[in-house]
């Protein structure tokens, strides 16, 4: 095992994230393999998951707000919140995690956005509250207890729920690891400036193939 306290956090690799999907990342579908590999190199001692599990109607979703088109920004609760498709409703087979995935290897499945009246974009941590607030999720406590220092993370999308978690893990104390090409972005023209920003927050980004034993 080359990286015994480190985590594979695997964020939102869902149906409606890749091309078809109700909220499809351009090219996202070309994570999946590096994925697969990963997941399947036994090279970390723990693996998680999160899936994005919104209720139908939830506040994120464009068609919640009438006269409003997905991709607008509003003002929620003292916060700018981008509106989006309806995407990963529980229990359709957009939220379903991408089937060619061995997801037996995961430990744990963090579920998040289940909040009707909250967004989630993090692992660790809801977005904004009412009460201007963020909740946790139990994700850090879980994964000190466990003995995890290193937190790797891949997934969709690279520019919201990956950034977030991986920001957010920062902000726990972990050492953190970006795997560039196992994620994609919503809006790749903002990957440069997405670079610089995860850098500056202390991030470090690696591709996978520089991972040892790769
Ligand atoms: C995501 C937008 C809305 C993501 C989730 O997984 O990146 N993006 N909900
Ligand atoms: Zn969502």
């Amino acid at each position: 095992m080359n990286y015994q306290h480190a985590v594979l956090l695997l964020v939102d690799i869902q149906l409606d994230f890749m091309p078809g999907g109700a909220l499809a990342v351009e090219g996202g579908d070309k994570i999946v393999e590096p994925v697969r590999r990963l997941m399947e190199s036994d090279r970390f001692g723990l693996q998680i998951a999160t899936q994005d599990w919104h209720p139908a109607g939830h506040i994120s979703f464009a068609s919640r707000h009438s006269g409003r088109k997905a991709f607008e920004s509003i003002a929620l609760y003292g916060q700018l919140q981008t509106l989006w498709p309806d995407h990963c409703v529980q229990g359709t087979m957009g939220a379903q995690l991408h089937p060619k995935l061995p997801w037996d290897r995961v430990a744990a499945l963090v579920r998040k956005g289940m909040d009707p009246q909250c967004d989630s974009y993090s692992g660790f941590r809801n977005n904004w509250n009412a009460n201007g607030e963020r909740a946790a999720t139990g994700l850090a406590g879980y994964l000190r207890e466990r003995g995890v220092r290193e937190v790797y993370v891949c997934g969709l999308a690279r520019d919201v729920c990956v950034r977030w978690t991986a920001e957010d893990a920062i902000d726990a104390g972990f050492h953190v690891y970006f795997l560039w090409d196992a994620t994609c972005s919503v809006n790749p023209a903002d990957d440069q400036a997405l670079q610089q920003n995860l850098i500056n927050r202390g991030v470090i980004l690696i591709r996978t193939e520089e991972l040892k034993g790769s």
